[in-house]
């Protein structure tokens, strides 16, 4: 029980497992890990995947021939351990040339190796077999103000996402784009800041069919929203092609805290959503182990997010099954749909009197998770 499987698709970042736990306050605690390595590891575990930024495996300033060596190399552990590479993303945010950000850099030179580098790492992840491309625009954001047009900064984001979409419809690639939303952290605020906005914007591009989004747990928690309902409005729109599983308290710094840890509540109902759904995609991991671990903590981590997700959907499998939740419900229901219709006071009022209930099943959600049903 609980052990995962491939077909549970779990997937996880080179820099989720591989992070090294600095802070802006401390430097790393633990040695960096092989790609290599953590492919073992993973597979190990019972992963489906690993995902990666085009610098976790290949450094920024390697050769094209070091560069073909540790792909082949890296493509060889993919091959030895069953492990796919569903995602990959592009960094445009650690290196100090994108210090004012990448796609909406006010410079056009900075744009052009930024576009570049993007493309770039498309080619890479078409190579390595994935066909989702994600874009979290870290850096795409400002303090000032008066140096930068929003406006502008919106057009420089559209202009390089065409191009980008133009690429890999050139290339014949099968790949789609899924735009990450954060609303700030690394920088004062982000552009496209939410899930809304993204989907808005979205519809602005060239070829929006190419394109969807990333939604983040706890992105959304740090812009004060509930990621249930961004998660369900992509769904909606049929524009959820990737997602990052994580967890963070409202009003704090970004934590990347493991998976289901923090928010009991409200991962059940994410998890609900994602099944009830059927999204098929990968269940990728986007957090970071706690500062305070070892390796073994790292793997622990890893573990545990995988546990963690497939306890939660068994945690949804018995609220379907559960006879008096489900009675509640059916009552909700029939009182929903056979109350009268509204033609007058009395009708009226039987609306205003009625009692939904709703505490009664929330607490039953609450016994359900604290493994009391
Ligand atoms: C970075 C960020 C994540 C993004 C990754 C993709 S990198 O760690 O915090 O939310 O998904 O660029
Ligand atoms: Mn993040
Ligand atoms: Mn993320
Ligand atoms: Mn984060």
């Amino acid at each position: 029980r609980f052990v995962p499987q491939p077909e549970d698709r779990f997937t996880f970042g080179l820099w989720t497992v591989g992070n090294r736990g600095r802070d802006p306050f401390g430097d790393a605690v633990r040695p960096t890990i092989a790609p290599t390595t953590i492919v073992r590891e993973l597979s190990r575990l019972g992963a489906y995947g690993v995902t990666l930024h085009d610098n976790d495996l290949v450094p920024i300033d390697a050769t094209p021939a070091e560069r073909d060596r540790i792909v082949r190399e890296f493509k060889a552990a993919l091959d030895d351990h069953h492990l796919a590479v569903p995602m990959v993303t592009v960094n445009l945010f650690y290196d100090p040339v994108f210090k004012d950000g990448a796609l909406t850099s006010a410079a056009p030179a900075v744009r052009r190796f930024a576009v570049d580098k993007a493309k770039r790492a498309m080619d890479l992840g078409h190579e390595l077999g994935a066909t989702i491309f994600v874009l979290w625009g870290g850096r795409e954001g400002a303090e000032v103000d008066a140096a930068k047009d929003p406006r502008d900064a919106l057009r420089w984001y559209r202009e390089s996402l065409n191009e980008l979409t133009d690429h890999i419809i050139r290339n014949g690639y099968p790949m789609r784009i899924a735009l990450e939303p954060k609303p700030n952290e690394p920088r004062s605020d982000i552009y496209l800041p939410t899930v809304g906005s993204m989907l808005a914007f979205i519809q602005t591009l060239d070829h929006a069919e190419r394109v969807g989004v990333n939604p983040e747990v706890a992105h959304a928690k740090m812009a004060g929203l509930n990621p249930v309902h961004e998660v369900a409005q992509a769904i909606d729109q049929q524009k959820l092609f990737h997602i990052d599983l994580n967890d963070q308290r409202i009003a704090r710094f970004d934590q990347d805290l493991r998976f289901g840890s923090d928010d009991l509540k409200g991962t059940f109902y994410l998890v609900k959503l994602l099944e009830d759904s059927g999204y098929d995609g990968p269940r990728h991991f986007d957090a970071h182990p706690y500062r305070t671990e070892d390796i073994e903590g790292v793997w622990q981590f890893a573990r545990g997010s995988m546990r963690s997700y497939l306890a939660y959907r068994e945690k949804v499998r018995r609220f379907h099954q559960d006879g008096e939740i489900q009675a509640v419900l059916a009552r909700i229901q029939k009182l929903h749909s056979e109350g009268p219709a509204i033609d007058g006071e009395a009708s009226l009022n039987w609306w205003r009197e009625r009692g939904y209930a709703y505490e009664e099943l929330d607490q039953l959600v609450t016994e359900l998770l604290l493994g009391m049903r």
